[in-house]
């Protein structure tokens, strides 16, 4: 097959707050499983994605946390681009919409539009408030909806009941800066003819359908749009916050943030190239007539892919020689909910994607959510489901496949591949699933089908697992020498091809059981087939994946909807000698400590506290070893009620402090001390 030039962008995310599950499932992680495919493929991939750094949003927490919007927007860019290089995310580029390079793309775009005689000057009111000297944009304005009376309704739609009107309906407007009643004054404004582009876009649209096949959520929203028909819309606002219009007499208005977002594609590889010290390299990308672009986006992003920004290309592109290729597709996804409900940062509903990935491994993240992927409908994700995926499918299956080929491969041979010989219909019909699979699995992924892919390597990994039993190896290493090698080897063979398909969907497992396989570099059209030859030596297997306790998803679920509030901080802080008092904190002395089987957290202490002696089971196992603990004199929480776990009871809390690399230590007392003394 011909190799395939491709740019694939996922939607920009406002650096105006952390990143959560609901975006990774939505558009990050299906277009980096398909980039991670493509690559191994061979293909010629840019994948391009950053921040999109204007809009009211940004300047609205900026005025709240009496900050400029250029603090906000770096802070956010960081630990979106931090939370995405630990979940994995394979971008080329993570750009800025502030970078100079955007800002002048953004405004060539404008000004070719202006020379063009395309954008219409139109003048319209807008609620002005004269305190603060600015118009202020829908956002910023507040009052009684002229509908169903609710209070807080925007000035232009009522998220209450929903309706839609004119700024002059809405009831007692207040400016959200001053706090007082803005007046409505005139202003002009640019706007795009979207509408005199429906005919072409609708042509558009139907040719990708027919040559590639769109999802049919994404073909229902465009079909909505065009029967509404495509009006014309303003692409300028009035604010100090953007890219500023390019034209004398516009001071104080910037291109609308959806009109220079889309663009920001573009800049995104302009940055891309200028780093690479090929100044010219994007053209080669954005301008050939033979590169697939596919812009991956969640939902609430549709119009914005389908309809603007092809609109803004055609329009660009006509009259010239060198066109921009508009996207082949727009695979987007719908919502993911968290535990049935939307996420919501400010109700504390959900978690940011860095909070998840510095507790679980990324892969395991990865797993659940390509199972969950709300790629036709919206879906919803459980921490239980997710503890489930990870102990039952990732571990049980996949996990377990890998451990036991590898344990028997070192017992019984020398920890090198087995020779294959004589094929019996079982082994014949494993080779045959592998290869089947493999062949299965691209297509799915072509299609943009990521859950079902995945059911088929795990499918895969199952039927490996029942190769293995039903040919029963540890007898016929006593029985039949030759068909017990021809087993480990061809399980051996499934579990590179198994690396192989999994390393788009878990690219840190796969790497790990790679090098247990001892091979570096692989590409995809390896999987299916015999890779290794007999005699090579293998690496001692490691554990793939580590059971999840049932405490720790416990941990996760109570935390949910604690939202702490500046009040609460400052309440919490806040205790009186009579609650301290509640608390016995006593010295005790640690004579007995061991493991506790199938836990990597948990420590099983006997503790003395002079008069008697208890249990307590603590959290400090992946800091201490057992042995370095005893004899250690240390404080205890001693009126604690008792809790069971993992089964066993635990009389009390071992105090502890954490230093800035999340290690532990238990505070030790002077020696000299008496056991169970309180502590004052
Ligand atoms: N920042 C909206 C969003 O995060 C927007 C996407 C821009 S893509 C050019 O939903
Ligand atoms: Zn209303």
């Amino acid at each position: 097959m011909n190799k395939e030039k491709i740019i694939v962008t996922a939607a920009l995310p406002y650096a105006n707050g952390p990143i959560h599950l609901g975006h990774l499932a939505g558009a990050y992680l299906p277009a980096d499983i398909y980039v991670r495919y493509k690559r191994l493929n061979g293909d010629d991939v840019l994948f391009v994605c950053g921040s999109d750094e204007h809009g009211v949003p940004i300047t609205i927490t900026a005025d709240k946390e009496k900050v400029k919007p250029q603090t906000i927007i770096d802070r956010f860019h960081n630990i979106n681009k931090d939370s995405f290089e630990k979940f994995g995310m394979s971008f080329d580029i993570y750009s800025r919409t502030s970078l100079p390079i955007h800002h002048e793309t953004a405004k060539e775009f404008f000004l070719e539009f202006h020379k063009k005689d395309l954008l219409k000057e139109k003048k319209s009111m807008q609620f002005y408030d004269a305190k603060a000297n600015m118009f202020l944009p829908d956002r910023y304005v507040e009052g009684t909806c002229p509908n169903c009376g609710s209070d807080n309704a925007r000035s232009d739609e009522c998220e209450n009941c929903g309706a839609l009107y004119e700024s002059n309906q809405l009831k007692n407007p207040k400016s959200k800066i001053s706090g007082e009643t803005p007046i409505l004054k005139e202003t002009s404004h640019y706007y795009f003819p979207l509408g005199d582009f429906q005919k072409r876009l609708e042509n558009y649209i139907q040719e990708m359908d027919e040559k590639y096949e769109w999802k049919e959520n994404v073909l229902q929203y465009c079909r909505g749009w065009f029967k509404e028909g495509l009006q014309d819309r303003a692409i300028t606002r009035d604010l100090d916050w953007g890219v500023s219009v390019p034209l004398d007499g516009a001071k104080g208005k910037v291109l609308y943030v959806w009109f220079e977002a889309v663009l920001g594609y573009i800049s995104a590889l302009k940055d891309y190239s200028i780093k690479m010290d090929k100044p010219d390299l994007w053209k080669k990308y954005w301008q050939d007539p033979d590169t697939k672009y596919v812009a991956f986006i969640g939902k609430d992003n549709v119009v914005f892919h389908t309809i603007v920004f092809p609109a803004i290309l055609m329009a660009w592109n006509d009259g010239k020689k060198d066109k921009f290729c508009l996207p082949q597709n727009v695979p987007a996804n719908e919502f993911l909910n968290f535990e049935g409900k939307k996420f919501s940062k400010s109700r504390g509903w959900g978690i940011d994607v860095i909070d998840f990935v510095t507790q679980f491994p990324a892969d395991s993240l990865r797993y659940s959510l390509t199972c969950n992927l709300p790629e036709m409908r919206d879906s919803d994700f459980q921490w239980k489901e997710f503890q489930a995926r990870h102990n039952n499918e990732l571990a049980d299956i996949l996990g377990n496949l890998v451990n036991r080929t590898f344990t028997f491969a070192f017992k019984n041979f020398e920890g090198k591949v087995p020779a294959i010989y004589t094929l019996n219909s079982l082994d014949s019909q494993m080779l045959k699933f592998s290869e089947d699979s493999t062949q299965k699995v691209g297509e799915l992924i072509e299609k943009y089908k990521f859950k079902d892919s995945l059911l088929e390597i795990m499918n895969l990994a199952r039927s490996a697992n029942k190769y293995f039993n039903d040919s029963e190896p540890w007898k016929t290493f006593k029985s039949d020498k030759e068909q017990c090698s021809t087993t480990i080897n061809i399980c051996l063979q499934t579990i590179y091809t198994l690396a192989e398909l999994i390393q788009p969907f878990l690219p840190n497992s796969s790497q790990k059981i790679f090098s247990m396989l001892n091979e570096k570099e692989t590409v995809w059209s390896d999987a299916g087939k015999i890779n290794l030859t007999e005699g090579k030596e293998l690496n001692k297997p490691q554990i793939l994946f580590q059971k999840i306790e049932d405490e720790t998803i416990e941990r996760m679920v109570k935390m949910l909807g604690h939202v702490e509030t500046d009040e609460k901080k400052e309440e919490k802080q806040l205790i009186s000698i009579e609650d301290f008092q509640k608390v016995e904190i006593k010295t005790a002395l640690i004579i007995e400590a061991e493991k506790i089987p199938k836990s990597e957290r948990l420590l099983k202490l006997k503790v003395d506290l002079g008069d008697h002696k208890r249990q307590i089971i603590a959290g400090i196992a992946k800091h201490y070893q057992p042995d370095d603990l005893i004899n250690k004199k240390v404080l205890i929480v001693a009126n604690l009620k008792p809790a069971k776990l993992m089964g066993m009871e635990s009389e009390g809390m071992v105090l502890a402090v954490e230093n800035q690399n999340g290690k532990l230590s238990v505070i030790e007392i002077d020696p000299e001390i008496n056991l169970g003394v309180r502590a004052k």
